[in-house]
């Protein structure tokens, strides 16, 4: 699952990427960057005060840091936003007149539009390009994968001319399969979130809102001060924890924990991963001599802060292979190879 910081340009995706991942490239770079950025996690936090483990690993997430879409039809942009899942487009309202917003004034709802419209530009030339040869190609001979995929793209079509996302279409097993190899635009998911000045972080936003200049200062103060300097803000937390916990959840991702003396972990998995499937995250011979998962749901331990008071409790249950992985369970895998 790899995440895309997209916009136009100047919105501060790179300024954000840096955030994120704690990276230092540079702004002036033509290429994409590209890191992990860590999910925070209060859960995680309070199992390593239990088990004060030598290593603790959250959760991440894949991200590229992708160049501004260029107005003027840089394609280069496209090529870069086929390779990820999720969108995370990044819209501008602050002032800054070293760098000024492109569209030379501040307009958020305007610029998502720009930048959906291109999506779905893109997407319909495909569509056409692809429509046009099937055409020909079931004129010389009928072929039923050829015949489903140019019905199923002629519905897309129909769509992308309402002005529609591809994201809407319910599609059977077979259609889904075909509609993923074109790697459409507008069936990605898509998070717009609001980079803005300092005194308009607690205004009123449609999206997640933060300000690039509040989070790199609360990244630069100790851990310890950051939560008193978040509620001189009238915050709860740094903006860009909550934004990095929505993303994750946009993307279907769940984390299951193990814990120990040697290491506290977050795993993340899709939701509906089975038990089987998920202890394959862990080891490969996990999966292959899975005989049980023994699972204790994050809430039901944190009551009691000790496992075995958690298996007096019957809070520690037995699950086999199909069993599907909750958020925030806390797995024991019993195996055999
Ligand atoms: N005042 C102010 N300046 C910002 C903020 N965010 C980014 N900038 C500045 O705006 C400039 C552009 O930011 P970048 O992070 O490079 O923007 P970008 O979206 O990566 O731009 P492109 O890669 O060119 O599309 C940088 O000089 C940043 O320091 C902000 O919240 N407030
Ligand atoms: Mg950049």
């Amino acid at each position: 699952m790899k995440i895309g910081l997209a916009g136009l340009r100047y919105s501060g995706k790179t300024s954000l990427f840096k955030l994120l991942t704690g990276s230092n490239v540079s702004y002036e770079k033509s290429g994409v960057n590209i890191g992990t950025a860590r999910v925070p996690d209060k859960r995680i936090d309070a199992l390593a005060e239990i088990y004060q483990p030598e290593k603790i690993t959250y959760a991440a997430l894949e991200l590229a840091d992708i160049p501004g879409i260029d107005l003027n039809k840089n394609r280069s942009f496209f090529a870069d936003i086929r390779k990820v899942d999720l969108l995370l487009v990044v819209l501008r309202d602050f002032a800054d007149d070293i760098h000024p917003n492109p569209l030379e004034t501040n307009d958020y709802r305007r610029d998502l539009g720009i930048i959906k419209d291109e999506l779905l530009l893109q997407d319909m030339v495909v569509t056409e390009k692809r429509l046009e040869s099937l055409a020909g190609q079931l004129k010389k001979q009928g072929c039923k994968e050829l015949q489903l995929e140019y019905e199923v793209l002629r519905r897309a079509a129909e769509l992308l001319n309402q002005g529609e996302f591809l994201a809407k279409m319910e599609l059977s097993g077979a259609e889904e399969k075909i509609m993923r190899n074109h790697g459409f635009f507008t069936r990605k998911a898509l998070l717009p979130i609001i980079n803005t000045d300092e005194d308009k972080i607690t205004a009123e936003y449609d999206w997640p809102a933060f300000s690039l200049q509040v989070e790199a200062e609360i990244a630069a103060l100790p851990e310890q001060d950051r939560e008193e300097y978040c509620r001189l803000l009238g915050v709860s937390e740094p903006a860009l924890d909550r934004i990095v916990r929505a993303v994750y959840r946009q993307a279907g991702l769940i984390s299951f924990f193990t814990v120990g003396k040697d290491e506290v972990r977050a795993w993340t998995i899709v939701q509906g991963t089975t038990a089987k499937a998920a202890a394959g995250k862990i080891h490969s011979d996990l999966e292959k001599g899975f005989i049980r998962a023994e699972v204790c749901a994050y809430e039901d331990f944190i009551k009691c802060r000790d496992m075995s008071i958690a298996k007096n409790d019957n809070k520690v249950r037995l699950e086999s292979k199909d069993y599907i992985v909750q958020d925030g369970d806390m797995l024991n895998i019993r195996f055999n190879v």
